[in-house]
């Protein structure tokens, strides 16, 4: 199992399997999204502008590795087994992408966070137009329901879409945002006022349904592309609850420290608004050692696992050390 004594072959090591993700899973995606003669072309040509943007596609990798996390067998042919899980949750990857972009395109909109810049482009209502955007948006999400309900086998393909559903819905990514929103403009009483741990709770109900419930989501629903059992589950639920806290302290510190270069979208924007982050509520060393340790969990999490689960404790240990 992976362990923080691999850290100086683990950005290369994370950067190879990701790159490997992401030659699979956006030549499917590019598929997907085919120029349908019954769509409006100029909303085709927004999604794929927001769907094959050049984005980390952490999301799908999640997904992939479950798969192939929990279907890897022992006496099996290794890359066999890996290539035939990656097959069974390819829609389920490419579904997750698709809520994700979907959810990139509204969140950057005027009205809600106003950015020009978005995985080192202009986002996509300056590329086309804020009705276009919004469209792009709401067509995004429902080819994610299409894919999923198309592409799993029908035992699994409700439950598929009901952890799809819930993850993105009112009680998670949508709810989590309303919530961000809410505290932003003032609806609700001010919590940059409260006493610290009660803002570090607040934070971190917002991110696990903001962020948090999409990347759970992803694990599990690789998981079940490939019938994995409770304990397989419970282990990626773990993971998941750890992985995705671990990835917003990390998102709070690149938009305190990092470049808009080397993210691709602009930073300190959380600062200039008085957000509150884990480095304003407890300090920027503090979020450092906080999202280390998250990692640790997220990598003992499947650690149960064995090699198959590699990529996954990999990207855990990544991902608080990652500039992008
Ligand atoms: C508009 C319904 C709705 C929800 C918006 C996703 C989201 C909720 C807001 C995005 C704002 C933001 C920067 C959140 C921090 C976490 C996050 C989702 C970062 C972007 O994810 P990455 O780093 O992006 O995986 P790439 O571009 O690599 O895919």
């Amino acid at each position: 199992m992976i362990g923080l004594s691999d850290a100086p072959h683990l950005d290369e090591a994370v950067m190879q399997s990701l790159e490997r993700v992401r030659a699979f899973i956006d030549a499917r995606l590019d598929a997907a999204v085919e120029v349908s003669p019954a769509a409006s072309p100029r909303l085709v040509d927004s999604m794929r502008y927001a769907l094959l943007a050049p984005g980390k596609r952490l999301r799908p990798a999640l997904v992939l590795w479950a798969a192939s996390a929990c279907a890897n067998d022992a006496a099996a042919d290794a890359d066999r087994s890996r290539e035939k899980a990656w097959e069974l949750a390819t829609p389920a990857a490419l579904a997750v992408e698709m809520i994700h972009a979907y959810s990139l395109v509204h969140d950057d909109l005027p009205a809600m966070d106003d950015d020009d810049l978005r995985r080192g482009r202009p986002t996509c209502h300056r590329q086309f137009d804020e009705a276009t955007a919004i469209l792009c948006g709401d067509a995004l999400q429902a080819f994610a329901f299409e894919t999923l309900a198309e592409g799993m086998p029908a035992t699994t393909a409700a439950r598929a879409c009901l952890v799809l559903a819930r993850a993105s819905g009112a009680e998670s990514l949508v709810g989590g945002q309303a919530d961000d929103l809410a505290a932003e403009r003032g609806w609700v009483s001010d919590m940059t006022t409260a006493p610290a741990s009660e803002q570090v709770a607040w934070l971190e109900r917002i991110h696990r349904r903001k962020t948090g419930a999409l990347f759970s989501a992803a694990l599990e629903l690789g998981g079940l592309a490939v019938a994995a059992g409770p304990h397989q589950l419970a282990m990626l639920a773990a993971y998941g609850q750890a992985f995705g806290l671990a990835f917003q302290i990390a998102d709070d510190i690149l938009d305190a420290e990092g470049t808009e270069a080397a993210v691709g979208k602009r930073v300190g924007k959380d600062v200039e608004r008085g957000k509150l982050t884990f480095p304003s509520v407890i300090g920027l060393g503090a979020s450092r050692e906080r999202a280390a340790d998250l990692a640790r969990e997220a990598v003992e999490a499947v650690a149960g696992m064995g090699p198959a689960a590699d990529d996954l404790a990999r990207l855990a240990l990544w991902i608080v050390r990652r500039n992008h």
